[in-house]
């Protein structure tokens, strides 16, 4: 029996919505989507209001997803000019830099400033409405400002995580023509630099990358790089003498507003293109509601912008809101296991968001390093990214929280824009390990293999039934693509790629990828992208990777090689294969186990049986299943005795 924690009087006293406020608003939000997605739509400034709401059909046949599709509003207006009345001299942004030494305030009005300048440099440079353009940069207030600049005119943005290698960065400026790229001499992470300039020079030389016209670069460690006029200018030099204001551009709710790219089941990564509009109503709305935020918050969200939650709940959400956001350079583990908690105390946090994964690795620290901060000013935290186990959550609960603060174990994807199934502190008993209820509007169910939906305690594929608003809209340049992957394998309903339980209260308990998407610390990978990395090897001929348990990252990477022929089996093979893979995609990518497989398990017909590769990873051979398929059986003996991990 899980233990239940329920929701605090005093909690609930204060919070934006009670028990009561969130069964009368989800009953109204379900009944009547477009009435109630009307009403909050209002909380942004529009430039020209919408008419329409709610414009949507999940028919593989017919398939559109439109909001306030006649509305026109600039989303970085709606994250600056409108604050400056009455928050001008608020914190927007606290900048805490990799160095504990070294932090940051800017104001609303100081943003608003940069970003005004940015806008007039990127318009300076060519840059307009539509034309896509690449960030990669590390944690540090130009990437917002960066963001909000393209947003201002009306570029799409593509954030390309600073950990991404030259190849993984080319692909991405290729798949999605880049006509300019931004980011850094070097970033710095846990005292150690990364060498960012020069990881673009590399990616520029790779085929399909030649519609990138202009490098600007930011000065940030100070460290030496070679710039290549006239492609390469600084950031610094250009953004002197610009304007410091500038009439944000007029764009449609249904414009889009970034690409993000996120590693799917098959093939390379693809293009998530998220709209202008209903991305902001949803992301501002859940993040005021699921963060249960106030005017005077300080709220730490410790995702990198190169992921979906730091776009979502690091910048847009937050700064939409007009509330005061963190934004960390560093990582949890330097100078020592306590820098989380040393910021907490030396920003005055109240909100914090953060990883399962990164609270996994702090517990195996022990309680020293929390109990070292006070933490006094903390009242809520949350977590995402993947399932949390019950021990984490109430260790997170108890030792960071001091049993005070509620927890909102938030469940979402690159692709939905926003959180969908999420406790709302003052409102929802929490069970640890649950992602506990829908948001407002949200419509999940859960169906059998085929496509059944299953009503009560139940267990199977999650999907959604109808639309929310930070829906995305399509796979860049792959619209089949968007179809295929979400709307038929169950017709008629948004496909998560997710597994879930429903408990007899009602409450969803995510159970993970039921596709061929591992996560590591959290981070979305494609088996199919490693193995690719793998046989791009030249002594490599065939490979299959599996996720398997691991203590601290939640999935780890096994990975299964067969050699060509002739090829010995070395210990320096192996490490040539592990710093392969990273040095082709990143270092997220890192296999943490690889073992030489003579022969791979394979039905008659050829396919790979992960099913049976995965058991192996996870060290239960007798629950190999039926393995009757197979075309040679005494491959499956050998990966066995074999087996790296025993
Ligand atoms: C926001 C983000 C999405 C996948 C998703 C699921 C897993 C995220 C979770 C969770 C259980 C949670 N996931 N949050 N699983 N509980 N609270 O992480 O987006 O990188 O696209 O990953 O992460 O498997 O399908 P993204």
């Amino acid at each position: 029996m899980a233990s239940l924690h329920p929701v605090s009087a005093d909690f609930a006293a204060r919070a934006r919505i009670d028990k009561a406020a969130y069964e009368r608003d989800y009953a109204e939000s379900v009944r009547d989507p477009v009435a109630f997605w009307d009403r909050i739509g209002r909380r942004l400034d529009w430039i020209r209001p919408y008419t329409q709401v709610k414009d949507v059909s999940f028919d593989a046949r017919d398939l559109h997803i439109r909001w306030y599709a006649d509305g026109e509003l600039n989303l970085a207006a709606n994250c600056l000019d409108r604050h400056l009345a009455a928050r001008g001299d608020k914190t927007a942004i606290i900048w805490e830099g990799d160095d504990p030494a070294q932090s940051r305030r800017i104001s609303y009005r100081e943003l608003h400033a940069e970003v005004c300048k940015a806008a007039n440099l990127l318009a300076n440079l060519g840059v307009g409405k539509g034309d896509r353009v690449a960030i990669y940069l590390p944690m540090i207030p130009e990437a917002a400002v960066a963001m909000l600049a393209c947003a201002r005119i009306g570029a799409v943005h593509t954030v390309v995580f600073g950990g991404f290698s030259p190849d993984s960065l080319a692909g991405r400026i290729a798949d999605s023509g880049c006509k300019l790229v931004i980011t850094a001499d070097e970033g710095l992470r846990g005292g150690k630099k990364v060498p960012l300039k020069v990881n673009v020079d590399e990616a520029l030389q790779r085929p399909g990358t030649n519609s990138v016209e202009t490098v600007l670069v930011v000065r940030h460690t100070g460290g030496a790089v070679a710039m290549q006029p006239p492609r390469d200018r600084w950031w610094h030099a250009l953004m002197e003498g610009q304007p410091a204001t500038h009439a944000a551009v007029a764009m449609n709710a249904e414009d889009p507003l970034f690409i993000l790219y996120t590693s799917g089941s098959t093939g390379k990564p693809k293009g998530v293109l998220h709209t202008t509009g209903g991305y902001l109503v949803y992301v501002s709305y859940t993040h005021e509601c699921v963060f249960d935020l106030r005017e005077d918050d300080v709220y730490w969200c410790t995702a990198d912008v190169g992921w979906v939650t730091g776009h979502s709940y690091l910048v847009y959400g937050p700064l939409a809101n007009g509330a005061t956001t963190v934004m960390f350079e560093g990582v949890p583990n330097w100078p020592d296991t306590s820098r989380f908690w040393q910021v907490v105390d030396k920003h005055q946090v109240t909100l914090f968001y953060t990883a399962p994964t990164a609270i996994r690795a702090l517990m195996r620290e022990g309680e020293a390093p929390v109990k070292k901060a006070s933490r006094a000013s903390l009242r809520l935290l949350g977590t995402v990214g993947e399932p949390i186990n019950p021990e984490a959550w109430e260790w997170y609960w108890r030792v960071v929280g001091d049993g005070r603060c509620p927890i909102v174990d938030t469940w979402w994807q690159t692709e939905t824009g926003g959180i969908l199934i999420t406790p709302l502190a003052g409102a929802i008993d929490q069970k640890p390990g649950s992602a506990t209820k829908p948001f407002f509007g949200v419509k999940p169910a859960i169906v059998d293999a085929n496509g059944a939906v299953l009503d009560g305690a139940t267990e199977g594929n999650l999907v959604i039934t109808d639309s929310w608003p930070g829906q995305m809209r399509t796979v860049y340049g792959d619209h089949q693509r968007f179809i295929d992957t979400y709307f038929r394998t169950y017709p008629g309903m948004y496909f998560t790629g997710d597994g879930a339980r429903r408990d007899e209260d009602g409450y969803y308990w995510i159970t993970g990828r039921v596709d061929d998407v591992i996560n590591v610390s959290g981070h979305r990978l494609g088996t199919a992208e490693v193995e690719s990395a793998l046989v791009a090897h030249p002594k490599v001929a065939e490979a299959a990777v599996v996720g398997y348990p691991h203590d601290i990252k939640g999935q780890g990477i096994y990975a299964y090689v067969t050699l060509k022929s002739g090829e010995p089996a070395t210990d320096a093979l192996r490490k040539e294969l592990v710093a392969w893979v990273r040095k082709e995609i990143g270092p997220i990518a890192t296999p943490d186990q690889l073992q030489w497989a003579p022969g791979l398990p394979k039905t008659r017909s050829g396919k790979i049986m992960r099913r049976i590769l995965r058991k192996i990873a996870e060290n239960a051979p007798d629950q190999l299943g039926d393995t009757s398929t197979l075309a040679d059986p005494s491959v499956v003996k050998n990966l066995v005795d074999e087996r790296l991990v025993k």
